[in-house]
């Protein structure tokens, strides 16, 4: 699925997209049961807050109001979705990508912007939210459910921005993790327009983040989060919990426990 050529735009730029790895039939079902979720499931008040937002939605009355539809983890909810993740071709173009010979899914998460008032995300590494000791031994996917261009928010990238390795955040009760809104400008980064079924791939110090949804269309993407499972992980969002291996076997690493119990706790036996 992945070039030499490709290979080599990834490693420079911090980012590449992949066309059509989700076939039309493939995306459809995805939607169907991504629809299902969102109604029932999704919380529609993730917007992602802070004073950064005033300069990145221009119309006033928008600034307070504009909306996020978000929720983590879709395999606990649909059977496409599980099969999306673990999607075989994915999975070895990533660890083609990154070197490795094993890939473990570490978590997903959608955020769907609404026509007309989806809500931006500021200039940002997703480093703050699962911190990983290798930044370039995790890689983000964003499967994109609808076409995606520079109306509807795409998604958009300061080129290289990787090699920065990784980088303090703006973080408060208030405010998201973001970089300093006068360091790192939305207008520095390029746009990558996708197709529904294409993926976008960047590094987890990628600085990446998007403008507000305009259009009277949904700009759906799920952002799957995968590592080499010798990347160890020190704070945040699916911290300790170990991932479903969808490359090779899981390599045994010194002080990386696997509890494939989670939270239960044996019951001492009874006399
Ligand atoms: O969906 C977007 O436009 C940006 C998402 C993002 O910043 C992220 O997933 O970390």
């Amino acid at each position: 699925m992945v070039t030499e050529e490709q290979k080599r735009f990834f490693q420079e730029n911090g980012y590449l997209r992949l066309e059509q790895v989700f076939s039309p039939a493939e995306v459809e079902q995805l939607r169907e049961e991504l629809d299902y979720i969102i109604y029932n499931f999704a919380d529609w008040n993730s917007a992602w807050r802070g004073e950064w937002r005033k300069e990145y939605v221009d119309d006033p009355q928008l600034v307070e109001s504009v909306k996020l539809v978000a929720i983590h983890e879709l395999q606990h909810y649909s059977a496409a979705w599980t099969r999306a993740i673990t999607h075989p071709g994915l999975a070895e173009a990533i660890a083609y990508l990154i070197d490795a010979d094993c890939l473990e899914f570490h978590h997903c998460t959608l955020h769907a912007k609404p026509p007309g008032e989806g809500a931006p995300f500021p200039l940002h590494q997703d480093l703050p939210f699962y911190p990983h000791e290798d930044g370039l031994q995790y890689v983000d996917a964003l499967v994109h459910l609808d076409d995606a261009d520079e109306e509807t928010g795409c998604i958009k990238f300061l080129k290289g921005s990787h090699k920065l390795g990784a980088l303090e955040h703006i973080i408060g009760p208030e405010t998201a993790p973001h970089l300093p809104t006068d360091q790192y400008r939305l207008e520095d980064a390029v746009s990558v327009p996708a197709k529904a079924g294409d993926v976008v791939l960047f590094y987890l110090w990628t600085i990446h983040g998007s403008a507000v949804n305009k259009s009277n269309r949904w700009r759906r993407i799920v952002r799957v989060g995968y590592r080499d499972p010798r990347n160890r992980q020190t704070a945040g969002q699916a911290m300790g919990r170990p991932g479903i291996i969808v490359k090779g076997v899981r390599p045994k690493v010194e002080g990386i426990e696997i509890n494939v119990y989670g939270n239960w706790t044996p019951q001492p036996a009874q006399a």
